[in-house]
């Protein structure tokens, strides 16, 4: 009894709401339609929700910057959420997509593992998901779509080749290594450092002195080659570094100990933002192996797919090259992060 007169009641309430909503509508209508407000969607024909890991880096504010861009020009309605570099904030954010009901969900893992729980509940939801960037390790096969993102492996493998190429250039007979590595357990830190390990592991010069996380962070990258310089001193004749921002962070340190980057330290970096570019210009680092963030048509051109019921491609690796002292850069168009 109690819940049908509930159940009335809640219905009356409904009918008045409806009412008022309506006559408000009628009279609202006009005056909003012209008005975007941001955090509601433009587009009803597909939203898509995407889960970013932060700002850590130059590539990362211009990987955002180009899925909102190319969120734009396809129509696509973005419903963006930026996880301040906390896996638990993704998953909070994919599960506020699943109960927004979004048409598909795109994220960037900050690491591998911790997926299992959420992309079943996206899954038994019927929303298909997107990898942007990084990879996960997920117990069962098939809990996302696909991945887009740049083949890090073989990053690490240019990164690899150019230092045998560079130590064959200044007839090296012991090349000693640091290596200061991105986030640990993610895809980039996994296999750009599987890559150039196995790159130069038939080169019996090469001899890698440590590798120390530095977390993709400029801040870190200092930490890092501040401890390596007290270790290891002059010993150290290159800094093989898994992005950008923790290079440059490492290049004051260098200076401050008296050597000079780029000729006393040879310095590899990855990303190709243009702080680095510039950077490689003035002799300070001497390879940068491009890593591009512009990843934004790709994902929109997929998401339109899977909302469409599509087949799309498991993996799409965009194409990238190597910038190093072996080439004249003085043309090299911005690079636009
Ligand atoms: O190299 C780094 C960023 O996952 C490829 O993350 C990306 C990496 C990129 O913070 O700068």
């Amino acid at each position: 009894m109690r819940n049908n007169k509930g159940r009335k009641k809640i219905g009356k309430i409904g009918v008045k709401c409806g009412l008022a909503m309506i006559s408000c509508l009628l009279f609202a209508v006009p005056l909003f339609a012209c008005r975007k407000t941001p955090a509601e969607p433009n587009n009803p024909e597909l939203l898509l929700g995407f889960s970013q890991i932060g700002s850590e880096s130059a590539w990362r504010v211009g990987n955002t910057t180009d899925i909102e861009e190319k969120a734009e020009e396809y129509g696509i309605s973005l419903m963006f959420e930026d996880a301040n570099q906390k896996q638990e904030n993704q998953i909070a954010a994919i599960r506020r997509f699943i109960a927004y009901k979004v048409d598909v969900i795109a994220f960037s893992p900050i690491v591998e593992e911790g997926w299992d729980n959420v992309l079943t509940e996206a899954k038994n939801a019927g929303i298909p998901v997107i990898l942007v960037d990084r990879d996960v390790n997920t117990s069962e096969e098939g809990l996302t779509a696909c991945l887009i993102g740049a083949d890090f492996y073989s990053e690490g493998v240019k990164a690899g080749e150019y230092l045998i190429r560079k130590a064959d250039a200044l007839g090296l007979e012991q090349v000693n290594i640091v290596e200061i590595a991105g986030t640990d357990n993610s895809t980039p830190m996994r296999q750009r450092q599987a890559g150039f390990k196995d790159a130069i592991a038939g080169d019996e010069r090469m001899n890698i002195l440590e590798s120390i996380d530095g977390d993709f962070l400029k801040s870190r990258g200092a930490e890092c080659m501040r401890t390596f310089l007290e270790k290891y001193g002059d010993e150290i004749d290159v800094v093989y570094s898994h992005n950008d921002e923790m290079t440059l962070g490492a290049l004051p340190e260098i200076e401050k100990a008296g050597l000079k980057p780029g000729e006393d330290i040879i310095v590899i970096s990855i990303d190709g933002g243009q702080d680095a570019i510039d950077v490689l210009k003035s002799g300070k680092i001497n390879c940068v192996v491009e890593c591009t963030p512009k990843l934004g048509k790709e994902v929109m051109e997929t998401a339109i797919k899977l909302k469409n019921g599509e087949e799309v491609d498991a993996i799409i690796h965009p194409e990238e090259q190597v910038f190093s002292d072996e080439q004249d850069l003085t043309n090299l168009a911005p690079r636009g992060y």
